[in-house]
């Protein structure tokens, strides 16, 4: 029986020694819960990295981690702490992370990096090629692994290949720039199928085809050797329903089960009726625009002075990559701008931002969302940004406003929203403000128009359209291109 396999740096399960216990726990997020339905199905398998560097796991101990892997159907791609070193931290996040935010300043292209990029990327290869079968589908996902198409294609040639990229891809004008341009197009189009979450994306993509391969296009079908490659957009969708229903059940929790988190929030509100709140969660990262954000919050509060004392930010940022350099100064950045603008506005019954520098759980989230008046999500770059759709669903009772930057993926399919340019503190001041006074049936009446797109294009959907579309590319007949 022909089967799945997904393929992603991380596993959607994380492993921990805890003393001498094996802990396997699942990992959250977009991609770990959008694929669930897909590897459930079937004899499908998953395959990536678990979390683990090879020096952390004892050899007579190799069984147990395997077997514990094997359990939820997963099979684990052995890297070591130099691979994570210098393929994740160094090619995948100082070199393709910031290049394709846009972030040029940030970009470091060192060769040594590279070399274990493409060395892992083999890696990846080896396991995936003992474990397939010719008609099997291989999916694989992502930045951390644009070498893999190519390298499974030159062994087997009739796999079935699809490929999704989770973060934007740039203009021609910067992947240009890139030393090693030419193999990490080429390694992408070894798949049949090559999905990205916008249609910009996929513009660019055929733009950097087209100039640096020379290769023959016809709308969004590239001719490469004996095949054809497809390229299209998927914009990916959540679990709606899970963060519908529990939203849901938050709101008639009895009071004895609800979190700390919640009673403070609601003690606070009983306090100050007329204060609100406004949202804003991501990881601690550069591309999420969080330091202008915090600028254009303090801009807001100088502009409508009304203000103080009436609203809050309310801002996770959960921790990322905390060994990266940029990493370290943004945050000590957003500890100083926090640290400023709470020490400046400040009163005894009023903390302008409450900043939270961790991961929470489901539930808590769910409570951080249920609260807020306001998303305010600005990231300067952002593939699609999920948080922004998750805050939509859990909007049950037609009250919220999303504020959303227009650079986000998700700005594309959410034009309901307030969209701002998160560089333009004056418009994030002013949209914040109408935001605070939208009326009830205006939030309402966006608020339905987007509910119903997102629970229609949820994540399900978003996995079966594209295993679909990889069916119908790999079936299609090659062309005969006359000239
Ligand atoms: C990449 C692309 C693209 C966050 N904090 C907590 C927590 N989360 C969850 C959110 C959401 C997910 O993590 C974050 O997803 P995003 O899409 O916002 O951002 P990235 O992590 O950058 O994801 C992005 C995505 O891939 C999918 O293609 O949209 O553009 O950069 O689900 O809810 N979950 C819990 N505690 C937290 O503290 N439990």
């Amino acid at each position: 029986m022909n089967k799945t396999i997904i393929i992603s740096n991380r596993l959607p399960v994380d492993l921990k020694f805890d003393e001498e216990k094996l802990v396997v726990k699942s990992s959250i997020g977009g991609l770990a819960t959008g694929m669930k339905s897909v590897h459930s199905e079937g004899n499908g398998i998953w395959i990536g990295w678990s979390g683990l560097t090879e020096e952390e796991i004892e050899p007579s101990r190799q069984n147990e981690v395997d077997k514990a892997l094997a359990k939820e159907k997963c099979i684990r791609v052995p890297l070591t702490a130099y691979d994570i070193e210098n393929y994740y931290y160094g090619f995948s996040n100082t070199a393709l992370w910031p290049l394709f935010h846009y972030f040029q300043a940030y970009t470091e292209f060192e060769l040594t990096h590279w070399e274990s990029y493409k060395n892992v990327n083999q890696k990846f290869a080896d396991i995936i090629l003992e474990n397939v079968n010719e008609g099997d589908t291989v999916w694989i996902h992502d930045y951390q692994l644009l070498l893999l198409p190519e390298l499974l294609r030159e062994k087997a040639p009739n796999l079935t290949i699809g490929f999704f990229l989770h973060i934007p891809y740039p203009s021609f004008e910067l992947f240009r720039t890139c030393p090693w341009r030419d193999e990490l197009l080429y390694g992408m189009l070894g798949a049949d199928l090559i999905g990205f979450h916008t249609y910009d994306y996929v513009r660019h993509f055929i733009s950097s085809t087209s100039r640096i391969t020379g290769l023959e296009i016809r709308f969004n079908e590239i001719f490469y050797k004996d095949r054809i490659v497809k390229v299209d957009s998927f914009p990916m969708g959540i679990d709606y329903d899970k963060y519908h229903n529990a939203a849901l059940e938050h709101e008639v929790r009895p009071d004895a089960t609800k979190s700390e988190l919640m009673h403070n929030i609601e003690l606070h509100n009983m306090s100050f009726s007329e204060s609100k709140l406004i949202l804003s969660i991501d990881r601690m990262d550069y591309t999420k625009g969080i330091p202008n954000r915090i600028k254009s919050f303090e801009y807001f509060l100088n502009k409508y002075p009304e203000y103080k004392g009436k609203v809050r930010l309310v801002m996770l940022s959960v921790p990322s990559r905390e060994n990266v350099p940029q990493y370290q100064r943004l945050k000590r950045e957003t500890d100083e701008l926090v640290g400023r603008i709470n020490g400046q506005l400040a009163t005894v019954n009023w903390t302008p931002v409450w900043y939270f520098y961790r991961s929470m759980p489901f539930d808590d989230l769910i409570d951080l969302y249920v609260a807020s008046d306001v998303a305010l999500v600005t990231p300067t770059r952002d593939g699609m940004n999920l948080v922004a759709k998750e805050y939509v669903a859990t909007k049950t009772q037609g009250k919220g406003v999303l504020v959303l930057s227009e650079m986000a993926g998700a700005a594309k399919e959410m034009h309901e929203a307030l969209l701002v340019n998160p560089n333009n503190f004056e418009q994030i001041a002013d949209t914040l403000k109408y935001a605070l006074e939208m009326p009830e049936a205006e939030q309402k009446s966006r608020l339905e128009v987007l509910k119903k797109r997102i629970s229609r294009y949820n994540v399900e959907k978003w996995a079966d359209s594209f295993l679909n579309a990889l069916e119908i590319t790999k079936n299609a007949k090659p062309v005969t291109i006359t000239k």
